[in-house]
C-alpha cells in the first residue's frame, strides 16, 4: 500500500528513536519504501526489541537503501551521548517514538518507564532544542520534532464518549503517567522555547512484528501452542484498535503536514471488548488450522489487572477533516493479515522469548499482592 503522504525534497535526513519496536520498526520500513531521504534510527535495544524486522527489509530494497540506514544503538537516557550524536546527525526532521509501552511491565517495575520515558524525552528535548537554535533559518523553519504518544494519557472512559484533543489529561497507571509527562515535556519545550513540535496520541494498534506480550500476538501465540488464553477480570474492557500501518501513515502525515504546536488523536474505529476480539482470533485459527475443537475452550478468564482502564475511543476528526486520514484497514482484515503473519513467523515469536527471556507468563500483579 502506497502511502497517502509524500516527504518533501527540503527533508533529506530523518531521525527516528526506538526503530527496534514494534512502531518505529513499521515507521522506518515505511520511509525506507517511500523516500531517498537518509533514516538514521537510533535504539537502545531494550528487552523486547527486535533487529531482524529491519534487516529483511533492508536487504530486499538492496543495497542502495543500505547506504540510507544507520542504525546507532543509544540509550536516550544518556544525556551526553544523546546531544552528541543530535549534531551529528543533524536531522530535519525527529520522529520520537522511543519509549516502554507495556502497561503490565510497568506495574512490576515503574522505574525502567520513568528512565525511558521521561528523562530519555527530556534528554532529547534538549538536544534538538540546542540544536535547532543553531539552524540557519530556512532550515528552523521547516524541522519539526514529532512525539508519538498513547490514548491512554486521557484516563477511562465509561460506556459512553470518547477521547479527543480537549480531553483533559488524568493517566492512571505508571506507563500511562510516563507518557503523560512526556507529552507535557514536549509541549512546554513548544510553549517556552519555540520548539517546533506535533504530538500525536493514538489507539492500541496491532500487526506483525509486536512482541508477544501485548494481548493480540500473546493470544496467537498461546492458541497456537494449545495453552490457555488469559482473558483478565470479566473480558469486558474495551479498546479501539488499529492495524500499524494505518498509524505509521498518520504519523508521517501529521509529522509532514501537521499545525505545529497541536496535537492529534488517532483511532481505528474499530471498538470491540477484549473478549470479542479474542473469540475473533480463536475464529481465524479455527478456520486457517482446520481445528475440530474450537480454540475458544483455551480462553480462560484470569485475576484482573490493577487500576485496569475500563474502556478507549477516539474520536479523529481533527487529522481527518484536516489531512484526509482515516483508517484503511477494517478490524477484520487487519486481523486476518496479523494472525497470517504471526502463524507464519511463530518462530520469531519463540526466538524473541528466548532472547528475552519471557515465557508467555502473566506479569503486572508482582508489586500488587
Ligand atoms: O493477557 C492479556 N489478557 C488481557 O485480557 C493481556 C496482555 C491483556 N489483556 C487485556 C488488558 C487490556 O484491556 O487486553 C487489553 C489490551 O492489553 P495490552 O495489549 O496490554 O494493551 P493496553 O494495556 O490496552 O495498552 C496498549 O494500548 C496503548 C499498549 O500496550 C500501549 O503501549 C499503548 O500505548
Amino acid at each position: 500500500m502506497s502511502t497517502s503522504v509524500s516527504i518533501p525534497e527540503n527533508i533529506k535526513k530523518i531521525l527516528v528513536t526506538g526503530g527496534c519496536g514494534f512502531i518505529g520498526g513499521a515507521v522506518i520500513r515505511k520511509l525506507l519504501k517511500s523516500t531517498d531521504a537518509e533514516i538514521f534510527n537510533i535504539d537502545k535495544v531494550g528487552k523486547v526489541s527486535d533487529l531482524t524486522s529491519l534487516d529483511k527489509v533492508i536487504k530486499k530494497l538492496g543495497q542502495s537503501k543500505e547506504s540510507k540506514y544507520y542504525f546507532i544503538q543509544l540509550d536516550l537516557a544518556d544525556e551526553t551521548l544523546t546531544e552528541k550524536v543530535i549534531f551529528d546527525i543533524e536531522p530535519d526532521l525527529i520522529i520520537h517514538l522511543a519509549a516502554e509501552s507495556h502497561v503490565d511491565r510497568s506495574i512490576d517495575g515503574p522505574d525502567l518507564f520513568i528512565k525511558s520515558n521521561i528523562i530519555g524525552t527530556f534528554n532529547l528535548l534538549q538536544s534538538a532544542l540546542k540544536y535547532w537554535q543553531k539552524l540557519p533559518s530556512n532550515k528552523k523553519e521547516s524541522f519539526r520534532f514529532h512525539h508519538v504518544s498513547t490514548d491512554e494519557v486521557f484516563g477511562s472512559l465509561g460506556a459512553i464518549g470518547q477521547f479527543s484533543e480537549s480531553t483533559p489529561y488524568d493517566p492512571r497507571s505508571p506507563y500511562s503517567a510516563s507518557k503523560a509527562a512526556s507529552d507535557h515535556l514536549v509541549n512546554a519545550w513548544h510553549h517556552t522555547y519555540g520548539l517546533p513540535i506535533v504530538i500525536t496520541n493514538c489507539s492500541n494498534n496491532y500487526g506483525p512484528w509486536q512482541f508477544p506480550e501485548k494481548l493480540i500476538p500473546l493470544a496467537i501465540y498461546k492458541a497456537f501452542n494449545n495453552k490457555k488464553i488469559p482473558l483478565y477480570g470479566k473480558g469486558l474492557n474495551v479498546r479501539d484498535w488499529l492495524y500499524v500501518e494505518d498509524h505509521v501513515e498518520a504519523i508521517l502525515l501529521t509529522a509532514i503536514n501537521g499545525r505545529i504546536g497541536e496535537s492529534y488523536c488517532i483511532g481505528g474505529n474499530a471498538e470491540k471488548t477484549n473478549k470479542e476480539v479474542l473469540e475473533s482470533i480463536c475464529n481465524i485459527m479455527d478456520r486457517k488450522l482446520k481445528k475440530e475443537d474450537t480454540l475458544k475452550n483455551l480462553i480462560t478468564l484470569v485475576e484482573d489487572r490493577p487500576g485496569h482502564d475500563q474502556r478507549y475511543s477516539i474520536n479523529f476528526s481533527r487529522i481527518n477533516e484536516e489531512l484526509g486520514w482515516k483508517p484503511k484497514h477494517s478490524f477484520e482484515e487487519g486481523l486476518e493479515l496479523t494472525v497470517n503473519w504471526y502463524i507464519e513467523n511463530i518462530y520469531w515469536c519463540e526466538e524473541m522469548m528466548r532472547k528475552s527471556n519471557y515465557n508467555a507468563e502473566r506479569v503486572g500483579l508482582r508489586n500488587y499482592k
